[in-house]
């Protein structure tokens, strides 16, 4: 049995008050809390270890160069990639969408297609957009159903064979459902097409094996999975990130510099340029080690249990609708509650000491899909309990009655 105190006690954040209350984290998909190994890797790094990194020959650089290749190992081994040199770190989810997205623009032509989705977060919307905008492609939509599933029919349809690159979120973040990648990915290169993944929501929750799932870019953040802030991963296919133009340029990422020309590092390198997150990117691993030890399948049950006592307890409320009701979901859930504005929810919530996200959560065009100007989102991680929800429910009742 996984959930329990045990794990409770190893993130020092939950354990303190909120306006008098116990602190009830619900907004963990915007950003989870880190456990002390976590907390620990991060000062021992700037204890022990700090200093450069790939570029000196003195002990302390050496040393903090090979924690930082140990979590791309770690990294690697977490995603099932072929190989250390596709995985390539970067500030978070949005900065590796955008190193790919910057790529193409020098990659594609006028008459090129891109397909993004409906239910994307703005950071795999915005980056496509501008990158039509500067190559003249044009840019795609595959549209949701009601039910917060995508409509597959009109995806396959989309596709032909002036699409070059297909852009998807793993799991939403405003409606939880999971898309379903297997079928998207093979259609995709069947067209001819490359398959980009937006992970962030997935990586935390999913058991993710990108050889088996054949994706050719997947992309995540470190800090919505137990991790430090400014971490985020680009795994990238040999190939592809061997011929993708670099992204950020100055040190780190040249093999020979001269006043004339420069050529460019080998992978992954090419793309890490200027100093990066160390501590972050070390500490990282903690995360990585805290997930694995755990069991990601084991997470992922807890949470479904918590997703479905929230959906059950939360049908009782009158006036309540879900904002998409897709058959395989995870980890979220996103409601409004007539009468009832979600801001003014979130704020009383606050009150009582419980952090739910409130707002368009950064997928504007799904709250205009439902016409709605925002909703409520509960969001679960391995730490949160059934107790927690029922406190929850009672704090949204009184709310309903205070604003009734
Ligand atoms: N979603 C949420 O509350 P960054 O900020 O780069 O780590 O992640 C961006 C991002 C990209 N894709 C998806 C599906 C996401 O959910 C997010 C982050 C947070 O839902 C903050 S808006």
């Amino acid at each position: 049995m996984i959930g329990g105190s045990k794990i409770r006690a190893q993130f020092p954040t939950l354990h303190q008050k909120v306006n008098g209350k116990d602190l009830i984290y619900f907004d963990n998909a915007a950003s989870s809390q880190k456990p002390q190994v976590v907390l620990d890797a991060i000062s021992n790094y700037y204890d022990y270890d700090n200093a450069n990194v790939h570029r000196g020959v003195h002990y302390l650089s050496q040393k903090a160069t090979d924690k930082f290749e140990n979590t791309r190992k770690s990294v690697q081994a977490f995603i099932n990639a072929k190989n250390s040199c596709e995985i390539i770190f970067t500030k978070g989810t949005t900065d590796s969408i955008n190193l790919v997205a910057n790529g193409y623009r020098s990659i594609l032509n006028k008459g090129d297609e891109i397909i993004i989705s409906e239910m994307e977060h703005h950071s795999n919307i915005v980056p496509w957009q501008i990158c039509c905008e500067i190559s003249g492609a044009e840019l795609k939509v595959i549209p949701m159903l009601d039910d917060g599933d995508l409509d597959m029919e009109t995806f396959e349809n989309l596709l032909s064979e002036k699409t070059k690159l297909v852009a998807i979120t793993h799991i939403s973040n405003s409606l939880g459902t999971i898309n379903p990648l297997e079928k998207i990915i093979k259609k995709t290169h069947n067209a001819g097409a490359k398959i980009l993944i937006d992970g962030a929501q997935a990586a935390p929750h999913t058991f993710v094996d990108v050889q088996a799932l054949d994706v050719d870019y997947y992309c995540f953040s470190a800090h919505k999975m137990y991790g430090p802030t400014g971490v985020g991963v680009l795994y990238g296919k040999k190939n592809l990130l061997t011929t993708l133009p670099p992204y950020q340029s100055g040190g780190e990422m040249i093999k020979e510099v001269s006043l004339k020309k420069t050529t460019y590092a080998d992978l992954p390198h090419k793309f890490e340029a200027g100093t990066p997150n160390i501590a972050g990117v070390v500490a990282f691993k903690s995360a990585l080690d805290f997930i694995t030890d755990l069991g990601v399948e084991n997470i992922a049950k807890h949470e479904d249990d918590l997703l479905k006592y929230a959906i059950e307890k939360l049908s009782k409320i009158s006036g309540i609708q879900f904002i998409g009701k897709a058959k395989k979901r995870a980890a979220l859930v996103s409601f409004n509650i007539e009468g009832l504005h979600p801001y003014d929810m979130g704020v009383l919530l606050d009150k009582m000491g419980i952090a739910i996200r409130t707002g368009h959560h950064c997928a504007q065009p799904i709250m205009e899909h439902y016409k709605i100007s925002g909703a409520a989102r509960m969001s679960f991680a391995i730490y949160n309990t059934k107790q927690e929800i029922d406190s929850c429910i009672t704090a949204i009742k009184k709310a309903q009655i205070m604003l009734g």
